[in-house]
């Protein structure tokens, strides 16, 4: 039994020694090594090439080292009817939640504002609105908004959230499905987006967007998004745009378009922006390797596969 690494990004052969102490008798190689595609029966992969999975006859599963599965499901290689199965942890959701609770606070506490006081030597008091006066809205009640609203829940925030299908949270408005969206953004001060880019999702973070969210935050001070889901599914020249005129106060971005994000991007040069390069939440090498090896042993010993992504549905 073979399993390839095929890893951008990431230290491929720390990894690949990782497996192979997890999984004794399994021969693991990565893409420096010599191999015969032939005998490839499971792929572990991030940001995968175009070609991939070329030659890849005898592939049992894919293994997403990403919990988005989104370039995966658009490689032209990928061969049909092969599960996915993308990485869901606890630690990973961790990272998540510790950055979503991070910039929200952030916002909330309108922390730009302040900082661009700050460079001004301005001394100019205005009152932060408490976290139970300050509604965040989840895009996205899946693994990840879910645990994010538990947090933020437990700092006292005002919650609501969408998704696709319907859901009972305890002390969360829970809106459904595209008919719902301009309710839920009407009554949102901090749009959060933890949702998989599909060809529904794309885009949904513009002007238009933007323009639906609530604005009667202290002293005009009004709505900010945090985008930690994909890049496709903001669009740029938007965001720039609403944050040059009012429309959105600030924004923080650890996805984008592009990646990286170009140097000519103005979004460098905005003081109303917080820019990470998509660290948000890293796979850990540690609970990566513990989770895909109880995985492939599982499946070697006849257990279904955790966590396949519906790849009709696209997340
Ligand atoms: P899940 O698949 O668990 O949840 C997705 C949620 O989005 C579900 O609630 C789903 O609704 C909802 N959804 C999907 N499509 C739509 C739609 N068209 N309209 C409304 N709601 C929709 O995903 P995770 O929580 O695990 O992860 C979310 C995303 O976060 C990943 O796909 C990835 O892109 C991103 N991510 C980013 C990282 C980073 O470092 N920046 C790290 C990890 C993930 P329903 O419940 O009804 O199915
Ligand atoms: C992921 C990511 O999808 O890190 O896990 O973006």
């Amino acid at each position: 039994m073979t399993l390839l690494l095929h890893l951008a990004d990431f230290n491929e052969r720390r990894w690949a020694d990782g497996f192979a102490a997890a999984l004794p008798g399994m021969r693991v190689v990565t893409r420096a090594d010599a191999y015969d595609p032939d005998e490839i029966d499971y792929i572990f992969i991030w940001k995968p090439a175009s070609d991939a999975f070329a030659g890849l006859n005898r592939l049992k599963a894919i293994l997403s080292l990403g919990a988005g599965v989104d370039a995966l499901l658009r490689n032209p290689s990928r061969p049909a009817g092969v599960p996915i199965v993308r990485f869901m942890d606890e630690d990973l959701t961790q990272r998540m939640s510790d950055y979503i609770v991070a910039n929200v606070s952030m916002h909330q506490r309108l922390a730009t504002r302040f900082k661009r006081d700050q460079a001004a030597r301005r001394w100019s008091q205005l009152y932060p609105a408490p976290a139970w006066d300050t509604t965040v809205g989840i895009m996205g009640l899946g693994k990840l908004g879910l645990d994010a609203i538990a947090r933020l829940q437990a700092l006292s925030y005002r919650l609501r959230g969408w998704s696709r299908s319907d859901k009972q949270i305890e002390g969360v408005e829970v809106f459904v499905g595209q008919v719902a969206f301009d309710d839920f953004l009407s009554g949102t001060d901090i749009l959060v987006n933890l949702l998989p880019l599909t060809a529904e999702t794309q885009g949904i973070l513009n002007y238009d967007t933007f323009s639906r969210l609530r604005r009667d935050g202290v002293d005009g001070w009004g709505p900010v998004i945090v985008n930690a889901g994909r890049g496709g599914h903001q669009r740029e020249a938007d965001i720039v745009r609403a944050l040059e005129d009012g429309t959105l106060k600030a924004a923080s971005l650890d996805v984008f378009e592009v990646e990286p994000l170009p140097q000519t991007s103005p979004l460098w040069e905005m003081d109303n922006v917080f820019i990470t390069p998509h660290i948000a939440a890293a796979s850990s090498e540690r609970t990566g390797v513990a989770y895909f090896s109880r995985v492939i042993r599982d499946f070697e010993a006849g257990l279904p596969l955790p966590n396949v992504v519906d790849q009709q549905r696209g997340y």
